[in-house]
């Protein structure tokens, strides 16, 4: 049975926010319920980016109820001026006499301005109630606002000998229909998703998301060194919006057919390949701030080498492909030592009918 205190307010704070993941843009998901002797008066969720704070929608919802409540945010509230009015404001002049935060607002516009404002006013102020759970779920949030780069999101399927391809390069399909369906999740929940030219060529994808009821579909990134992309391509023929990413090397007249498409063509960098460290300060100035990367093995590879992978989701089917030079997911040059082997960091695994997800980050993330 499930105890009624801070943690169990807490929770259903935090369930309101995860339920919008994914559709907040830049900004953090955010769940507030206000408790007024014994029961909840007022629930709320910050659903899209200009429109309501968690903290408002819960108060309007409450009402006069709300003087003398304690209200229960997943998110520190904000103490400035954005699109919005300050939260912690609006909490003072309702009168509520206790707030109860999960983590504290890493924006540095706020950073514990809110809860000192807070307390300030004689309000009762306790951080850090399921405080991890809290941290967790603004992970992209919380990297952007401090670094203004996406948060980096390594998704792919593969047999358990690491392969995504048999030696043919036939791949469809190797996880079962549970982890694809949790693939077109996870397209919801990010803003981008990023493949290099080469699985364009060879698959044509669509990268929709495609659930059994609507989803989001993200913008779809090209790696694309020497823009080898067809016009033709499915990805760059619909309404979301493209990014193609290329080298200042790469060939004008072809560059300006793919902004006549609506795809917009970022040169990263001079050399013969795409910069993409580069291209993701670039990525994050257009207020992208999640990728789902969709590899293959060469831009997996290359993305975790250059230390800009934040988060692998690797979905294992219980099958042996075998085949001497069948493409692997991660295709780098590795080091020499199995010490020195990337080890992934707080591993978790999660079944997904047949297949087995294992979710990970790399070191320093
Ligand atoms: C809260 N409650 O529900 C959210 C907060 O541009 P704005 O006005 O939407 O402000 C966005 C910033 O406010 C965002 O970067 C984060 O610091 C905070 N988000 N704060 O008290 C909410 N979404
Ligand atoms: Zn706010």
């Amino acid at each position: 049975m499930e105890l009624l205190n801070d943690e169990f307010y807490m929770q259903l704070a935090l369930k309101l926010a995860g339920g919008a993941s994914g559709q907040t843009g830049v900004n953090p998901v955010v769940g507030c319920v206000v408790v007024q002797s014994g029961r909840i008066v007022g629930m709320g969720a910050h659903l899209k980016r200009g429109e309501g704070h968690a903290e408002v929608l819960a108060l309007n919802m409450a009402g006069e109820e709300a003087r003398g409540a304690t209200a229960y945010v997943t998110l520190e509230p904000c103490s400035h001026f954005g699109v919005t009015p300050p939260c912690c404001e609006r909490l003072i002049a309702e009168g509520v006499s206790r707030v109860v935060v999960g983590a504290v607002d890493p924006n540095p516009l706020v950073a514990g301005r809110g809860i000192q404002r807070l307390r300030e006013t004689g309000i009762q102020v306790d951080v850090g109630v399921l405080e991890a759970e809290a941290t967790a779920l603004n992970e992209v949030f919380n990297k952007f606002i401090i670094t203004g780069k996406p948060f980096v999101t390594l998704k792919t399927a593969l047999s358990l000998d690491g392969r995504i391809a048999t030696r043919t390069g036939h791949s469809r399909w190797i996880t079962g229909a549970e982890s694809r369906e949790a693939v077109h999740t996870l397209r919801h929940r990010h803003n981008a998703i990023m493949v290099g030219v080469d699985t364009v060529l060879a698959d044509d994808p669509e990268l929709t998301t495609r659930l059994s009821v609507p989803g989001l579909h993200p913008a779809r990134i090209i790696v694309d060194s020497k823009l080898r992309v067809p016009e033709t391509a499915r990805v760059l023929n619909d309404a979301a919006p493209k990014l193609v990413l290329t080298t200042e090397q790469a060939d004008a007249t072809k560059i300006d057919r793919l902004r006549g498409l609506g795809a917009e063509v970022l040169l990263c960098g001079s050399g013969a390949r795409v910069d993409l460290a580069a291209a993701m300060t670039l990525i994050g100035e257009r207020s992208i701030s999640s990728i789902l990367l969709e590899g293959g093995g060469v831009l997996n590879g290359a993305m975790l080498e250059a230390g800009l992978v934040d988060k692998l989701m690797l979905f294992y089917a219980p099958i042996i492909v075998g085949g001497v030079g069948a493409p692997s997911a991660f295709a780098f040059t590795g080091p020499e030592e199995m010490s020195s082997a990337l080890r992934l960091n707080r591993v978790s695994m999660q079944a997904f009918g047949e297949d087995w997800c294992m979710t990970g980050y790399p070191p320093g993330k």
